[in-house]
């Protein structure tokens, strides 16, 4: 192909256009997947007003959750040893027991290596000290800006909890907001936690009670609403256990009734479900001692029959679950899954999933979200997924034009912008969705 065809394919009107043979699919799908920003619409990263809630730089990567479960398995080091150490020294430790004695070959460790690699950092060195001065060498707002140009995002959604100790007042104080960082509702502390937290409403002047009687769900509902004009979430968002079910006489499943979902609707914003948890099966490994389980997912059938009005945006954690979120979706356009969450976040489910998404829903889903904790981790976790889902929807058009219907480069921007843009935000409300962006 000389450099013409090439310029007149990439760039000419009629190469947009122009129905592509086989061996051009890839390569045109993976220049696409490069050149789209996308929209990761679940993070626990924080805009830079919310300060030190924002984990970043080599240490906080080498301390990810996901590492520290990792350590147990390839050091004598006990959880107890463990939590005793400072930040730098859990690093050190997990440096060199996952990346020293042992080559770095699972999904969480290879990903603080390619964002060495991103940086032209050494991959293969015997500890942090050139990472780390390298990362306090960093201005914070100029690497945020510059990590998500590597990532190829052009925003991250947040998890906002209204109840953290630490989050909550910087929200009532005006946090300046930030337009590649979105807000989101998280409710778990009301939802699954409100034995321990009911107090912190009624301190707040709300009529909450322990047991849920009389004014709790109105309240709550008020609660609800005067976080959502102040954080102006782009939806509302809580994990749930692989036991949850629904309708349930608990106080989860009065509140969800009663207080969350009207709120959700006031505000015309979905409520995203997370479900699948085994919360804690561990303890001593703390952040990262929870599992999964397989989850009854009719719960999320009545939610969608009951509550037509309301809008879920839902992932499931527990891979046999899959096919019954797929099918649920295939009924109910109320009902929009997303990513492939947390422990299915590894290549070989994150290819089953989503081949199964494709020939079942077409493009009508969200792939993937990251789930970084940690600013850099956006680099790898979408490099990941570029690199997973290019040969699946090359895949997906061979299919096509083998059964008669070659496609264009036209036809593939605009269903990788459909995947990884226009579903969240046609889902939340583009208008929402565009309209906070400051
Ligand atoms: O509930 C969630 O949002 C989960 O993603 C987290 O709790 C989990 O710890 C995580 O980091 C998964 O990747
Ligand atoms: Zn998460």
């Amino acid at each position: 192909m000389t450099t013409d065809t090439a310029a007149s394919e990439r760039s000419g009107s009629d190469g947009l256009f122009a129905r592509l043979d086989t061996p051009q699919l890839l390569k045109v799908v993976e220049e696409e997947l490069a050149t789209t920003r996308f929209i990761d619409v679940h993070t626990h990263l924080f805009m830079p007003s919310l300060g030190k809630l924002g984990l970043w730089g080599i240490d906080e990567l080498v301390t990810y959750h996901y590492l520290e479960a990792e350590l147990f398995r390839s050091s004598r080091i006990t959880p107890e040893q463990y939590w005793s150490l400072s930040k730098l020294e859990k690093a050190d430790t997990i440096w060199k027991a996952l990346f020293v004695e042992n080559a770095p070959v699972s999904e969480a460790t290879r990903g603080v290596i390619a964002v060495l690699r991103a940086f032209g950092l050494p991959t293969d060195s015997h500890d942090l000290t050139e990472a780390r001065a390298f990362f306090a060498a960093q201005e914070p707002l100029a690497h945020i800006r510059r990590v998500f140009a590597l990532a190829g995002v052009s925003e991250v959604v947040m998890t906002n909890d209204p109840l953290d100790p630490d989050e909550a007042p910087l929200w009532e104080y005006g946090a300046e907001p930030d337009s590649q960082f979105r807000p989101v509702l998280r409710l778990d502390r009301i939802l699954n936690k409100w034995a321990d937290h009911w107090q912190i409403l009624n301190s707040q002047g709300y009529g909450v009670y322990a047991d849920g009687r009389g004014t709790t769900a109105l309240e709550v509902r008020r609660f609800l609403g005067e976080w959502c004009a102040r954080m102006k979430p782009l939806y509302m968002a809580c994990s749930l256990p692989d036991s949850f079910a629904f309708p349930n006489d608990d106080i989860r499943g009065r509140l969800l009734a009663e207080a969350v979902l009207p709120a959700a609707r006031d505000f015309s914003i979905p409520l995203s479900l997370m479900i699948g948890v085994r919360y804690q099966v561990n303890p001593a490994l703390r952040l990262a001692g929870d599992g999964v389980g397989k989850a009854d997912l009719r719960a999320l059938e009545r939610l969608c029959v009951g509550y037509p009005e309301n809008r879920f945006l839902v992932s499931v954690l527990s891979r046999e679950n899959q096919h019954e979120l797929c099918v649920y979706t295939r009924k109910f356009s109320n009902l929009m899954p997303f990513g492939c969450w947390w422990f299915l976040n590894n290549p070989s489910i994150v290819e089953e999933i989503t081949r199964e998404r494709l020939e079942m829903l077409g493009t009508s889903f969200i792939p993937q979200h990251s789930d970084a904790r940690v600013l850099e981790q956006v680099i790898y976790k979408w490099r990941n997924t570029r690199r997973t889902l290019a040969p699946i929807l090359a895949h997906s058009y061979q299919l096509l034009a083998d059964d008669g219907r070659p496609v264009s480069r036209a036809d593939i921007r605009r269903d990788i912008t459909r995947l990884f843009r226009g579903n969240f935000e046609s889902f939340c409300g583009a208008s929402r969705v565009n309209a906070t962006r400051v």
